[in-house]
């Protein structure tokens, strides 16, 4: 029996055309610069983001902490959507690693945060406080439904945070989605901030990689920073080379796993007690709880999924995270919602 994987969009494996295109891979020592096929993502990368240079790193979790050092010194503060990404799921690396403290705002239920929160988060220049360097954002924002933030609303906060002499930094992991939401070009959602982190190895389907993009001076300091942080690699042409591909083949497609979502969501929705989050699925992330009838935990459910071939994760005791990618087909989503309906019937 085929497995469905519904977990992440991480777990997608690499096409054929990727496999093909890492063993012809021309490359060379990236340290020193000389991988030509890193060179040629980093470029295509920053064209995309309507930035000037671009630095390929191997995870979004590395392009966010590197984005961030880059940016701060010790002691500078970030202000944080306390549902970011970087802020609950990076292992606490940009104040581990990076000693800079973070200032948490709420991030409403799309995801966005308030100006006047924002506004209020900036610290007055006075010695008791930290100096505030950063707003960092997200988009699609993940923890808070996959949602997409709008150009708009990108704009508005990059003003304010520039007007205050602050940097912006957007985790852009899933950037391609919310511009494929939106029908807008990836490079507007990027263009208000200062730099940007997309991922190659989700949605896009390569195994390994993420670029952060910013201004020649930023990447400068960056890549101190990556290396710092152990991320400079070799060889690196052979994974750059996969990222190519996802780059020139798999933007396009995104929609695709935004429509099997809503399929999915819509079956979902027809079986009693499952309680489907409002407006869900903005992208490729359908979110729900186990509604009080409903007799198995979440852990139960995940066990008698496993059973029928289909792999999820709870994101919470009662509460489930399902995301659609490049290998699931909509015979996989119909075989989903079947097992979901005998699982909690
Ligand atoms: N997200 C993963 C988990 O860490 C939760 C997932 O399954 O969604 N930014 C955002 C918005 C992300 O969703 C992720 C991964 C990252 C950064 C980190 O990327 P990697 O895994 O490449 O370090």
């Amino acid at each position: 029996m085929e497995l469905v994987d519904l977990r992440s969009d991480t777990v997608t494996k690499p096409t054929p055309e990727m496999r093909q295109a890492m063993a012809n891979a021309e490359v060379g020592d990236d340290v020193y610069g000389d991988d030509p096929t890193v060179n040629r993502l980093q470029e295509m990368a920053a064209d995309l983001m309507g930035k000037e240079a671009g630095l390929f790193v191997p995870s979004g979790t590395m392009g966010n902490l590197a984005a961030i050092l880059a940016h701060c010194r010790r002691g500078d503060e970030v202000i944080i959507g306390d549902k970011n990404h970087s802020f609950v799921f990076e292992a606490g690396g940009l104040s581990a690693a990076g000693g800079v403290h973070s200032h948490q705002v709420p991030n409403q239920g799309d995801g966005s945060l308030r100006l006047e929160d924002v506004e209020a988060a900036i610290r007055p220049d006075d010695p008791h406080f930290p100096v505030s360097r950063l707003v960092c954002l997200e988009n699609t924002h993940n923890r808070c439904g996959g949602t997409v933030q709008s150009v708009e609303y990108t704009n508005q906060v990059s003003a304010l945070a520039h007007s205050h002499h602050l940097g912006v930094h957007l985790d852009g992991a899933r950037i391609f989605n919310a511009a494929a939401a939106l029908h807008v070009d990836a490079s507007e959602l990027a263009r208000p901030a200062d730099s940007v982190t997309f991922c190659l190895s989700k949605g896009l389907c390569a195994p390994v990689g993420s670029v952060l993009c910013g201004s020649k001076d930023f990447i400068h300091w960056a890549h101190r920073a990556r290396k710092m942080l152990g991320g400079g690699m070799r060889q690196a042409g052979i994974l750059a080379a996969a990222g190519l591909v996802a780059l020139t083949r798999m933007v396009a497609r995104l929609e695709e796993d935004h429509v099997r979502a809503r399929r999915l969501a819509k079956g979902l929705a027809n079986i009693r007690g499952l309680q489907l989050d409002p407006g869900t699925p903005a992208t490729n992330m359908v979110f729900f709880n186990l509604g009080p009838e409903i007799r198995p935990s979440a852990d139960q459910v995940v066990q008698l999924l496993r059973q029928a071939g289909i792999l999820t994760a709870a994101s919470g005791p009662r509460r489930f995270r399902f995301v659609t990618h490049y290998w699931v087909d909509d015979e996989a989503v119909d075989r989903t919602v079947a097992a979901m309906a005998r699982a909690v019937a």
